[in-house]
């Protein structure tokens, strides 16, 4: 079945019908899809317990019993980490446009690439079975010796983190694979999107890093069934030493949460420019920086758990070299928008949300890579506030570009536009109400996981509470418009946004094969005519 077919009616999608020919599809884009369809319903899902985390925070006293809000918060950060962000971008839209972005038919292995999705839905599956049996209430840190000794369902969310790290191992196994063997005559690594630079990057992190965490909950479930002392006291254990085994991943994965998103800002801040990226070696090679850099910071979560000074110096000076790679991109991308033609569509706005969001979030953990300053930070809102910046402000800012960006390529259909611009101002608008308040709460001394606080926070809690309302129904907006457009929206032309890279040369939704006859590739992807001001390869 080489590129055979020229019946432009038949595309991925109504390529063959029935809910078993998706169950049992080896197509790269089927898949993605299907990760795309389980890693939002997991978004929304998060949002919920979002919800009511900041409902109880709503004003001082209870509104849920204390151990009904340590669930919550636990099953949010749990879900949102291990079940939207972390898989979402490489496993939806990594699936769908990496072989596309290469000139290749389909991944490297495209039977491991199915296998991957069913071990993530039962992993998914295990982690929401602990919900049901009764919650989780140790943070999605699992931090010990409380998560030794308390009586919730710790096994089975630890399990389901240790499946679902396999689903991203295999993951970056294939897509490493897929690129060094795949691309199309021509298709040199220099030429490859940004997209797919920031995709590798992520696939290595993915393959080193996630073993650790595997290992970890392993020990984690031995320690609690078999009472071998590995982390409690009690047992003859380091509480500590779990710690940095969770940070030694946990941070790494933090890129594997950010590098993605980093990757699509590349892509639509030059689509939406009409100019050659520029820097595209530098931002290309900051991502291979990050990746290697994410392995040697590990430390800095942990300045005030007993680590020598000289530890806490080095780390401490080690996290700071992260700022120079990640401004790098920030400012090539500024660089980018420079005398370019901007159109502001919604994926530039939620691109230009990202660079705003974003460089808060990463200053931020500067402030907090300088001991002094963490000391007096740590465990408050501060951090609460920070991270938000970096994943919801930079990762999720960076998803929603750019599925409002590809989404026609994937559906052949159009989002509206009024709608995308609206719910992404309102998503906007509320997010920095919901979080940079929490700086300041932060500063004020609030200290994070705590279902009740004194009366002087309460204002700047309100406030808070209010933008996750703003968030919530930004959200809600955009998931009606998506699941609207799937039947109802415009039908979508080949290019709608005039981009170069090579998914927009097929048709949209793209033809099983992707490609009639294979690409051969004789230009970089960011060539846009007359306006290319860099002069760069
Ligand atoms: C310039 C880059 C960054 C620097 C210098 C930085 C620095 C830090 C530091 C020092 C902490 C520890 C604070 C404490 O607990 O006392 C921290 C916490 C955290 N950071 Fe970052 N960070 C950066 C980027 C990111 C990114 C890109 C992400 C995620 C996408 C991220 C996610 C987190 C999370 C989740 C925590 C808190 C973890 C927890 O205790 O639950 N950071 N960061
Ligand atoms: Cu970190």
């Amino acid at each position: 079945m080489a590129y055979d077919s020229n019946d432009h009616h038949k595309n991925y999608i109504n390529a063959e019908k029935g809910i078993w020919s998706w169950m049992t599809t080896l197509d790269h884009k089927r898949i993605g899809v299907m990760y795309l369809f389980a890693t939002m319903f997991f978004f929304a899902v998060g949002g919920i317990f979002a919800m009511l985390v900041r409902l109880e925070l709503f004003k001082p006293g209870p509104f849920f019993s204390p151990d009904t809000y340590n669930k919550f918060f636990t099953l949010h950060g749990a879900i949102m980490v291990f079940m939207f962000i972390i898989p979402i971008i490489p496993a939806a839209l990594g699936n769908f446009f990496l072989p596309i972005q290469i000139g290749a038919k389909d991944v490297a292995f495209p039977r491991l690439n199915l296998l991957s999705w069913y071990i993530f839905v039962t992993g998914s599956l295990l982690l929401v079975f602990s919900i049901v049996s009764g919650g989780v209430d140790t943070g999605w840190t699992f931090y010990t010796p409380y998560s030794i000794r308390t009586a919730t369902s710790v096994i089975l969310a630890t399990l389901g983190v240790f499946v679902l790290g396999f689903s991203g191992i295999l993951t970056g196994l294939n897509f490493v694979t897929t690129i060094h063997k795949l691309r199309a005559p021509g298709m040199t690594f220099h030429r490859m999107p940004l997209f797919l630079w920031a995709i590798y990057a992520t696939a290595i992190i993915q393959v080193l890093a996630t073993p650790v965490i595997g290992i970890t909950t392993a020990l984690l479930v031995m320690e609690r069934v078999l009472h071998i002392g590995f982390f409690d006291p009690k047992l003859g254990g380091d509480p500590v030493l779990f710690q940095h085994f969770f940070w030694f991943y946990s941070h790494p994965a933090v890129y594997i949460m950010i590098l993605p998103g980093m990757g699509i800002v590349s892509e639509v801040i030059t689509a939406f420019s009409k100019k050659h990226i520029f820097g595209y070696h530098a931002v290309a090679y900051s991502s291979l920086a990050i990746a290697g850099i994410s392995f040697i910071v590990w430390g800095h979560h942990m300045f005030v758990s007993s680590q020598s000074p000289l530890a806490n110096f080095l780390f401490s000076l080690l996290t700071m070299l992260v700022a120079i790679p990640t401004a790098i991109k920030v400012f090539n991308w500024t660089a980018t928008m420079y005398k370019g033609s901007i159109s502001l569509k919604t994926p530039m706005l939620y691109a230009l949300s990202f660079l705003f969001l974003f460089t808060i979030g990463g200053l931020t953990g500067l402030f907090l890579a300088a001991i002094s300053v963490d000391v007096h930070l740590h465990d408050t809102y501060f951090i609460v506030a920070h991270f938000h910046y970096v994943m919801m402000g930079g990762t999720v800012m960076g998803l929603l570009a750019g599925l409002h960006y590809w989404w026609p390529k994937m559906f052949g259909r159009m989002y509206p536009e009024k709608w995308g611009k609206l719910s992404c101002a309102l998503t906007f608008i509320g997010f920095n109400l919901t979080f940079f308040t929490q700086f300041w709460l932060g500063k004020m001394g609030m200290p994070r996981r705590y279902h009740d606080y004194l009366p002087e926070y309460t204002p700047l809690n309100i406030a808070s509470t209010v933008g996750s309302w703003f968030i919530g129904a930004g959200m809600l907006i955009m998931f009606i418009y998506f699941i609207w457009s799937l039947f109802k929206g415009k039908r979508a032309s080949e290019n709608p946004w005039g981009g170069k890279t090579l998914e927009w040369t097929i048709e949209s939704p793209p033809t099983t094969h992707n490609f009639h006859k294979e690409p051969v590739i004789t230009t970089g992807p960011y060539e846009y005519g007359e306006l290319k001001t860099t002069g760069e390869a």
